[in-house]
């Protein structure tokens, strides 16, 4: 999977060359490469925003180096695909993790300020797939943080990168519930007891208060999660 970022702050995302996307690096399952949005403006002060038409607070981000700089990164690609960040956008999930982590090329486009012009992605979007996805229902400075989300969630699902594929499907959002608890050694610890069941040897009744466990807090946590 190649990885395009384009932002104003392109050394937010040197932390990339760490941590599971830095082994998916190595690996060569994903490449990275970061945009600097300024390196298509052409102003003394590489202006990238302006005042928006129609009024109301705050600047929104000028099209013209936006387009020069996902023009630069995808050609005359049609395969690639557009995640514009943005709390309007589709609440990202594990499920469209699992849809991008099959993409062979993703371009995230990092906006700042109050966004980008809309014609950016309209523009795009008759030439490429455009994903605008929110991280969640509350509002960050910029798209960066969530890229770096959407970057991680989406590259742990690339074939061949979690060493044991089981504990993917294990874990919460996979099956449509939050994970069971989880315990390890020792089996007292301040004098809180490991639950019998998981020490009893019997592998239907743990599968069974597993499965309960899922049930009880997802209701408690999560009900919107549980089916009618
Ligand atoms: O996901 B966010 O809250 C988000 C906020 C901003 C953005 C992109 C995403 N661009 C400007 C603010």
């Amino acid at each position: 999977m190649r990885i395009d970022i384009v932002s104003i702050f392109p050394e937010f995302f040197s932390v990339l060359d760490v941590s599971l996307v830095g082994k998916a690096r190595q690996k060569g399952l994903v490449s990275t490469s970061v945009t600097d949005l300024r390196d298509f403006t052409y102003d003394v002060h590489r202006t990238v925003d302006d005042s928006p038409y129609g009024g109301g607070a705050g600047m929104v981000m000028k099209p013209e180096p936006w387009g020069e700089a996902i023009d630069s990164i995808i050609g005359d690609e049609t395969s690639a695909v557009l995640v514009v960040p943005s709390p309007a956008g589709e609440p990202f999930t594990q499920a469209i993790a699992r849809e991008l982590a099959a993409e062979e090329h993703l371009v995230f486009a990092c906006g700042r300020y109050e966004g980008i012009d809309q014609r950016v992605m309209d523009h795009f979007g008759s030439r490429i797939r455009v994903r605008p996805l929110s991280l969640g229902d509350y509002v960050l400075n910029g798209g960066e943080v969530a890229t770096m989300a959407f970057i991680e969630a989406i590259t742990r699902l690339i074939p061949g990168m979690v060493g044991n594929p089981e504990s993917l499907v294990e874990e919460s959002h996979e099956d449509g519930l939050l994970e069971y608890p989880s315990y390890t050694k020792p089996q007292l610890w301040r004098e809180l007891e490991v639950p019998e069941v998981l020490r009893s040897g019997n592998h239907a009744a743990i599968a069974a208060w597993r499965r309960e466990q899922q049930i009880e807090r997802t209701k408690a946590i999560r009900p919107d999660l549980l089916p009618e």
